[in-house]
């Protein structure tokens, strides 16, 4: 691997969000793909951490600190893979669900939505769902998208999925939802209309969708 992503991965299992924030923002600059600064240097940081905190080799603390590393790179990396200028395709609401405070993987999926050239909203952590439905009436989205990295979160995605069905929401917005305790299975069981395993296939899922639909713009 290129020495300066393995220098990013390091830094970030640090937790030093400066470091890495000047790390990714070099590597930017040398040219190196915004895609292979994600994935071998911060993702795969992240994996590594994962591992780890399961071993009870590293606690919360670090954990902590590392992912607010990765969002700290994921900031300066973000505006590299959005395109300047374009039309957008679609709106998109994301949110973590009630009591799940995990936003890496959502925030990733919100960078490669702008990437892809969708507005975003995004509701943040621990959000509850009868906020998710006083923002689609604020904000009129296309696609509403939920992550849940938590087996004990899980009911709350069910539970944001009924309430968007009681409120005669169905028809007018796609659901999709992801995490990785979340299976195409349970996506369908709870009754929404998209899953994806992960955040690149996430936005090609949600275009296929919004096709179906006769939404698409691409
Ligand atoms: Co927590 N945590 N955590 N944690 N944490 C996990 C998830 C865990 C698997 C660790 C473990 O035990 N090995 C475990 C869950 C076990 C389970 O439920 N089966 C766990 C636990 C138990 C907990 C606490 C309960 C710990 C405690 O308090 N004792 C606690 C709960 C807090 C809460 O939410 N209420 C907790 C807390 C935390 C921190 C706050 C310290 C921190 C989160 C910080 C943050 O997010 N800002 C944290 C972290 C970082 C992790 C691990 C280490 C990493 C998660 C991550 O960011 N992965 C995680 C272990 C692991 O995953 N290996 C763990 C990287 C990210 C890029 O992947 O989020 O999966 P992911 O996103 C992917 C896909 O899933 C997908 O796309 C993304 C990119 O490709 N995706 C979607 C995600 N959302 C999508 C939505 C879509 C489509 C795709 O459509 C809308």
């Amino acid at each position: 691997m290129d020495k300066r992503l393995i220098e990013i991965r390091t830094a970030l299992m640090k937790g030093a969000a400066p470091a890495v924030r000047e790390l990714v923002s070099a590597c930017l600059d040398k040219g190196i793909p915004p895609d292979r600064i994600l994935e071998e240097g911060m993702v795969s940081a992240m994996a590594i951490i994962g591992e780890r905190f399961k071993r009870d080799e590293i606690y919360m603390p670090e954990v902590m600190i590392a992912a607010r590393a990765m969002n700290a790179g994921l900031e300066v990396l973000e505006p590299a893979l959005v395109q300047s200028g374009a039309k957008p395709r679609g709106k998109v609401l994301l949110a973590s669900v009630r009591a799940d405070l995990h936003d890496i993987g959502k925030n990733m999926v919100a960078m490669m939505f702008r990437g892809a050239g969708y507005s975003v909203v995004d509701l943040g952590v621990d959000v509850h769902e009868d906020l998710i439905l006083e923002a689609i009436a604020e904000h009129e989205p296309d696609v509403v998208g939920l992550s849940s990295l938590l087996t004990t979160t899980l009911p709350n995605m069910k539970k944001t999925v009924e309430t968007l069905e009681k409120a005669d929401l169905r028809g007018r917005v796609i659901i999709m939802v992801g995490g990785a305790p979340v299976t195409p299975e349970f996506a369908e069981g709870i009754g929404a209309d998209g899953y994806a395993p992960d955040s690149a296939s996430a936005v090609e899922r949600a275009a296929e969708l919004l096709a179906a639909r006769g939404q698409g713009l691409a």
